[in-house]
């Protein structure tokens, strides 16, 4: 892909947007960076690259008019029905995302994980099996780490483990992961692709450019993610933690077996792996098969599940105060991570909850939070929302917070000793924050503070 001399827009100047542009303008293109954001919002953010020529549209976008701009590259959280892309459509400008631009310039086999729910612990995990194995492992993508900055350090010899969202996949053309991993698909960001199928759809554009000594690594237990075995150009694998597979990695009498073409291998007791709950149990059995595929062997995977501690945000027990736990699980932004969080303790809790509805439903939630809580604290925009699901459940002891402070605050002052005080919205962050990372960090300083 040649971008030298060419016109370029660049939509959304946030992380990946401001990594894009960059990394565009070292390619020696003529970079154009708009954002609906005024510039007085940017705190000097984008000084640097306006510094090295950037051109800046920020407020309002500017016009995609024939010959104005050859490429256009669009930043994951803008949805597709913004004007500059509608546009560029319709007069036939290509559009494409990061993560293209990315895998163009990238000499290095990737590793692509999506799915739902668990693709942050799972790319976490592969990249940690990968480095113990003796890999120059990159993780990046969805995870934090924009691919554009760092994916030319990287050889033929090495690796990228790279989490991609239905966003980023919604913009993918040529895209072709050696190994494409899905580890399940429920209902999510329903507001932004608006129907289930349209969500699949994205995340299955994963193996699209897939084929020959390519993988596709999906989830037995999960019928919608099983389903996509007919549709991959891949060689399939599956995990399961329910089922004996007859290739795959899976679960039979408390050990992790691997069986890849001919018999199965005991890879370790399942009991033995640090991630703790059983939605940790499928990301483990997940990250096994994606690195076994490529060769990793039993005793190197033993290893590193052994030793994983997960990632920050995720179910991460950041004290204990006076026999209280306090476990940050901001990067539960569904109600299917948050349940997955309410089952992981078996002692009382007092759960956060609440920030933007992506088009959830919460009545499930709100059944197993009737079940698990002791009190339920409710903040953000969808307050009103879950507190009628918690109502309709049968949850009674309910607490409204006018802000975060005052909810971790209300959380610390209603637990007791033996109690989890559990930071799971089961939304996103973003009537509040700037993404999930900001309301975790948040969440633990003022823990820390209680301390
Ligand atoms: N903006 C517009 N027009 C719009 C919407 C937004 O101009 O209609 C502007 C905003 O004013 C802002 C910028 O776009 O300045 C934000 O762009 P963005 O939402 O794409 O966010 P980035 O900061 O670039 O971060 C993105 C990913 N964010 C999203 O997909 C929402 C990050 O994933 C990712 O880590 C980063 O790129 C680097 O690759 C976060 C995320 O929440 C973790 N992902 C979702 C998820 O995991 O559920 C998909």
């Amino acid at each position: 892909m040649d971008v030298k001399g060419k016109k370029i827009l660049v939509v959304g100047a946030g992380k990946s947007g401001i990594s894009v542009a960059r990394f565009l303008m070292q390619k020696e293109a003529i970079v154009t960076l708009t954002d609906n954001r005024d510039r007085d919002k940017f705190n000097g953010e984008l000084d640097d690259l306006l510094a090295s020529g950037v051109r800046a549209e920020l407020g309002s976008y500017p016009e995609v008019a024939p010959g104005v701009f050859d490429l256009v590259v669009v930043s994951p959280g803008v949805p597709p029905t913004v004007a500059p892309v509608v546009s560029a459509r319709e007069r036939g400008v290509p559009v494409t995302g990061e993560l293209e631009l990315a895998w163009r310039f990238a000499r290095t086999p990737f590793i692509a994980i999506t799915g739902t729910n668990g693709k942050t612990t799972t790319t976490a995990l592969v990249g940690e099996i990968f480095r113990a194995a003796g890999y120059k492992a990159l993780v990046g993508g969805n995870i934090g780490v924009p691919l554009v900055d760092v994916v030319e350090d990287y050889g033929p010899g090495d690796i990228i483990v790279a989490e991609v969202s239905s966003f980023q996949l919604e913009t993918v053309e040529f895209f072709r992961p050696r190994v494409a991993l899905i580890t399940n698909i429920t209902p999510d960001h329903l507001d932004r692709h608006g129907t289930m199928e349209a969500y699949t759809a994205a995340k299955a554009k994963i193996f699209t450019r897939q084929g020959d000594g390519d993988y596709t690594v999906l989830n037995y237990d999960d019928p919608k993610t099983r389903a996509l075995a007919g549709i991959t150009p891949g060689k399939v694998i599956f995990f399961s933690r329910r089922h004996i597979l007859e290739e795959g990695v899976f679960v039979h009498k408390g050990n992790m077996l691997l069986r890849l073409g001919g018999s199965a291998t005991e890879i370790m007791p399942i009991k033995d792996i640090a991630i703790p709950g059983g939605h940790n149990l499928e990301n483990a059995l997940a990250a096994a098969a994606a690195a076994a595929v490529l060769g990793v062997s039993p005793a190197l995977l033993e290893q590193t599940l052994r030793t994983f501690p997960g990632v920050a945000h995720r179910l991460e027990t950041v004290a204990e105060i006076n026999g209280v736990k306090y476990v940050n699980d901001s990067k539960g932004t569904n109600p299917e991570a948050s349940i997955k969080a309410l089952e992981a303790f078996d002692r009382p809790i007092v759960l956060l909850a609440g920030g933007r509805n992506k088009g959830s439903d919460f009545t499930e939630f709100a059944r197993l939070a009737r079940q698990k809580t002791r009190v339920m604290v409710i903040l953000g925009e969808c307050a009103a929302e879950i507190e009628q699901a918690a109502r309709q459940a049968g949850v009674t002891n309910i607490l409204k917070a006018a802000s975060f402070n005052e909810a971790v605050l209300m959380a610390h002052g209603a637990a007791k000793s033996g109690d989890v005080v559990l930071l799971s919205p089961a939304c996103a962050s973003w009537d509040m924050f700037k993404n999930y990372e900001e309301r975790g960090e948040l969440f633990r300083q003022i823990v820390y503070d209680l301390k």
